[in-house]
């Protein structure tokens, strides 16, 4: 079975969407429920093919040429993907979806040496013994809700970490590790005035410490909503909320954010999981929580100096639960700022909340539910929207496969009893959508021309790769008045989440600053060793640890050989010279396993220990010049 399975008993009350497609919707009975809540698994098995389209007819209905970025030219947008699993982040160009980048991380990078260098070990930090992580949303700095080019932030929903990408020379400088929450998830930032904040949802709850007491008392584990500087990237403050956190979301106005709980009854298992018809959106009071820390009024968990403010309950200043129907997921706020519409996932409606509203919830003049504006029955498993500024809605249907573009002031006039139809299209997409994103969707600027959804399940749409597929990011044009499916886009595990922005709202430099912070550990050592970075190239040895400078100018490292002992622990520093535009080279140690990125005027740095006696090369790793086979030296390392 599958939620596509007919059951025309259940069509029976649904005349609005019946001229759409009839077939595909229904509310998920009981029965259903535990296959919905299993919905991968469902789709393995029937849903799939049940939804498989001749790819010609597909093909027949988008229109590719639109899509095209002749050679030499230039996309309209940029995309920030992230990858799930891989832990890193992606940068296309659309609507080419050419990838153009690739950001480490939460990874290990081979081709960079992110995790290696010292200058990446110094931002992963303690966090340095992880070498991966799950990277699900990807998120720009704002400044009156829009795109600044500052920041992208990300979420580590595998080691509880949070990252921040600087988007001039598009590397992670800072990576926090959130503590008393355990498995950071949603993410997103404030969008106004400025970020501001970064907030970051606790997932799974756990004892509050979580050192070994409370294992088996389900009743003391606990989840948090965290606040975190996006300048400084210091943690300012949680939230201990009930139930446990999702996705989240900031409004327009600086004050709210909300998120998602799909976990009300604060269960260990599946079925706990799905006990009430209704879990919540927890709205979060900004200024109230700042209000509190600032008098003090807040408590610590033990072994952790982050302030915490207690948002259980129905009365307190920091939190307002409202009800929302079962095990909702994504929630995403309206570019006009005026709704909050959170996803239903394993019930067939997405949830309109009047932000304009919250100041009212929180003073205690209205109630919970009178914050909901408007619940449209969309189709089965809602789990992300986005939008197109023109007061369209576009949510994507997990099960149904579908992206459904619907109208939210039509959806509001049919909630408070209007004879209106909301929904205006369904498409099929290919297959079992998760997020969803138009261009600046999440910002004051969506201008509705591409949204991409990013389909988990491929399955007959490309050449066959083995057991693993690719995931299918598709490109729809919504420009017009119908959305129109264009490209089909393959991508390794495992896009989550994505934006769009504008290309003169990032400014990337191509070349280092050699004032840049970003080694400033190197300059340290430089200093000390009396070394100038930009002409010197020596070995400065310390007892037994030694450390050789070296320039790079293509094709030739500033020294041919350097010679150390056996059980030395080396570092090795290297400045590129260059200071033409994508001149790079790399630094790579035969049989040593070193290898890293040295960008133009970039310093980079690389500690090992000289455990094996003999000679081994060193090369460079980024094709530079007619003679980049030759750019070598020679590592002499005397035997003890
Ligand atoms: S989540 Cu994956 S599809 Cu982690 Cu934003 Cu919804
Ligand atoms: Cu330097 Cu290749
Ligand atoms: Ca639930």
């Amino acid at each position: 079975m599958s939620g596509n399975q007919r059951d025309d008993q259940d069509l029976a009350n649904t005349p609005l969407l019946a001229p759409v497609d009839e077939g595909r919707r229904r509310f998920l009975a009981g029965s259903a429920m535990l296959g919905a809540a299993g919905m991968a698994g469902a789709a393995g098995v029937a849903g799939v093919g049940a939804l498989t389209r001749s790819p010609a007819a597909q093909a027949a209905a988008g229109d590719a040429a639109n899509i095209h970025v002749n050679p030499g030219e230039l996309d309209s947008y940029y995309g920030f993907w992230s990858s799930g699993q891989s832990g890193e982040v992606r940068v296309l160009g659309v609507p080419s979806m050419r990838e153009l980048a690739r950001i480490p991380v939460f990874n290990r990078c081979s081709a960079t040496g992110w995790g290696q260098t010292n200058e990446s070990l110094a931002v992963l930090g303690d966090s340095a013994r992880f070498q991966n992580g799950d990277l699900h949303h990807v998120h720009m700095s704002c400044t009156d809700g829009k795109y600044d080019g500052r920041y992208l932030y990300a979420n580590d929903k595998l080691n509880t970490r949070v990252a921040r990408i600087r988007l001039d020379i598009m590397r992670c400088d800072k990576i926090v590790t959130v503590p008393n929450a355990h498995s950071i998830h949603g993410l997103r930032v404030q969008k106004a005035p400025k970020t501001g904040y970064v907030f970051a949802n606790g997932e799974m709850i756990v004892p509050m410490p979580n050192d070994g007491r409370h294992l088996d008392d389900p009743d003391q584990y606990w989840s948090v909503f965290t606040g975190i500087d996006g300048e400084s990237m210091e943690i300012k403050w949680q939230v201990w909320v009930d139930g446990n956190l999702d996705n989240c979301n900031a409004d327009y106005s600086g004050r709210f954010a909300a998120a998602t709980c799909y976990n009300a009854e604060r269960g260990v298992t599946l079925q706990d999981k799905m006990r009430f018809e209704r879990d919540w959106v927890v709205v979060f009071d900004i200024h109230a929580i700042e209000r509190a820390v600032a008098n003090g009024d807040f408590l610590n968990i033990e072994g952790c100096e982050v302030p915490v403010v207690d948002g259980r309950g129905d009365n307190n200043p920091f939190t307002r639960y409202i009800p929302v129907p079962k095990n909702p997921h994504g929630i995403n706020a309206t570019p006009d700022g005026k709704y909050l519409i959170a996803n239903g996932k394993l019930s067939p409606t997405c949830t309109v909340i009047d932000t304009h509203r919250l100041p009212d919830l929180f003073d205690n003049k209205i109630e919970l539910r009178d914050t909901v504006v408007a619940e449209p029955e969309l189709g089965l498993g809602p789990l992300h929207t986005t939008y197109d500024g023109r007061g369209n809605a576009y949510t994507t249907l997990f099960i149904d496969s579908q992206v459904v573009k619907w109208n939210i002031e039509d959806a509001i006039r049919h909630y408070a009893g209007e004879e209106v139809s909301y929904i205006r299209q369904k498409l099929d997409v290919h297959y079992q959508p998760g997020h969803l994103n138009a261009t600046l969707a999440e910002t004051a600027e969506a201008d509705g021309q591409w949204l991409v959804v990013l389909s988990k399940f491929s399955k007959d749409r490309f050449l066959p790769v083995g057991p693993l597929h690719p995931e299918n990011d598709q490109l729809i044009d919504i420009s017009g008045d119908e959305m129109k499916l264009v490209h089909d886009g393959p991508a390794f595990a495992e896009p989550h989440d994505c934006i769009m922005c504008r290309p003169d709202q990032v400014r990337p430099t191509a070349i280092f600053n050699r004032d840049d912070p970003f080694w400033a550990q190197a300059r340290q050592w430089a200093e000390e060793d009396g070394v100038n970075l930009e002409t010197d190239s020596k070995v400065v040895r310390n007892g037994n640890k030694v450390r050789v400078y070296l320039t790079a100018v293509a094709p030739q490292y500033g020294l041919n050989e350097f010679r150390v002992k056996q059980g030395d622990e080396v570092t090795v520093i290297v400045t590129n010279l260059d200071r033409i535009e994508d001149l790079s080279h790399g630094f790579a140690i035969i049989n040593y396993g070193v290898s890293m990125e040295v960008n133009p005027q970039q310093t980079s740095s690389v500690t090992f220990t000289a455990d094996r006696a003999g000679v081994y090369w060193f090369f460079c790793t980024w094709f530079c010049h007619a003679l980049h086979m030759e750019m070598a030296g020679r590592m002499l390392v005397e035997p003890a």
